[in-house]
């Protein structure tokens, strides 16, 4: 043991000698780089975990976001709430990771009810957006398809969300539903809706146009692969849990 001392205490004098023996400049270059380092693994470290963990539930008031959110967080629908005006928010583990040895990144979902009145609300919470889930109701799609297209568009041409390259799930709901429509034909049928929306807007004067960004390739009818940000199609249904798509883009996007 003493032996192992006095060896030990030789290598340091040797080392202190050493340092002595360098001019101070290469001393301070050397303290420098050790600094700077430090810093960029500290500055790298604060920007990961600034990355936005906010999912928006957004969509027309009835296409389930709300029995979407509570099936995310509980693993339930609760059945018999009431379509309701409030906006759900909260930070929680996705109910189907709460099994899991290792550790997961909560997400932050934020249920935007639909009404028209609400919407200034999406204004304030896509900025902060990881992805935005588009809830669709695919059994009662035909009536609602208009609105349900303008809707999106207003998404989809927001400054925000293209320069962001923020990613878009259009989630057709409620297709435990036989006469629920396939996620094929919702997206056909948006398209179409999103074209003409286009094509009307763009005709109303420049001096009122509010469009922050223009949608597509101008002479080319409208398809989502066209947008600058990934705008995908699923299909299922909060109410009977079947909502594993919500949840992939969940974790593709908040990394977990
Ligand atoms: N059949 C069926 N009904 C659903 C589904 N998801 C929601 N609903 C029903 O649709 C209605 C509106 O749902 P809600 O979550 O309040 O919609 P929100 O207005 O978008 O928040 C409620 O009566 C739900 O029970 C689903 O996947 N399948
Ligand atoms: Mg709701």
């Amino acid at each position: 043991m003493d032996e192992w001392i006095r060896q030990a205490e030789s290598w340091v004098g040797q080392a202190e000698g050493w340092i002595h023996q360098q001019p101070p400049e290469q001393i301070y270059v050397a303290a420098a780089v050790v600094a700077i380092t430090i810093l960029l693994l500290i500055t790298v470290s604060c920007l990961k975990s600034s990355k936005p963990n906010t999912i928006v539930l957004s969509g027309l008031s009835g296409g389930g976001k709300t029995t979407l959110f509570y099936q995310l967080r509980d693993g339930s629908a609760h059945q018999g709430t009431v379509t309701s005006m409030e906006e759900n928010n909260d930070t929680f583990v996705l109910h189907s990771e709460q099994e899991r040895k290792s550790k997961v990144k909560p997400v932050h979902i934020v249920d935007v009810p639909g009404h028209a009145r609400l919407k200034p609300k999406l204004d304030e919470v896509l900025p902060k957006a990881a992805g935005v889930v588009f809830v669709v109701d695919a059994q009662d799609f035909l009536s609602s398809m208009q609105a349900a297209a303008e809707y999106l568009y207003d998404i989809l041409t927001k400054a925000t969300v293209v320069k962001k390259k923020v990613p878009v799930l259009i989630f057709c709901n409620k297709t435990d539903k036989v006469t629920a429509h396939s996620k094929e034909f919702i997206k056909k049928q948006l398209e179409k809706e999103i074209n003409k929306l286009r094509e009307s807007r763009t005709a109303i004067s420049s001096a009122d146009i509010s469009d922050e960004v223009q949608l597509g390739v101008p002479g080319e009818s409208f398809n989502f692969s066209q947008c600058l940000n990934r705008v995908t199609v699923a299909e299922g249904a909060g109410s009977t849990g079947n909502v594993s798509a919500v949840e992939e883009f969940i974790r593709e996007h908040v990394k977990a």
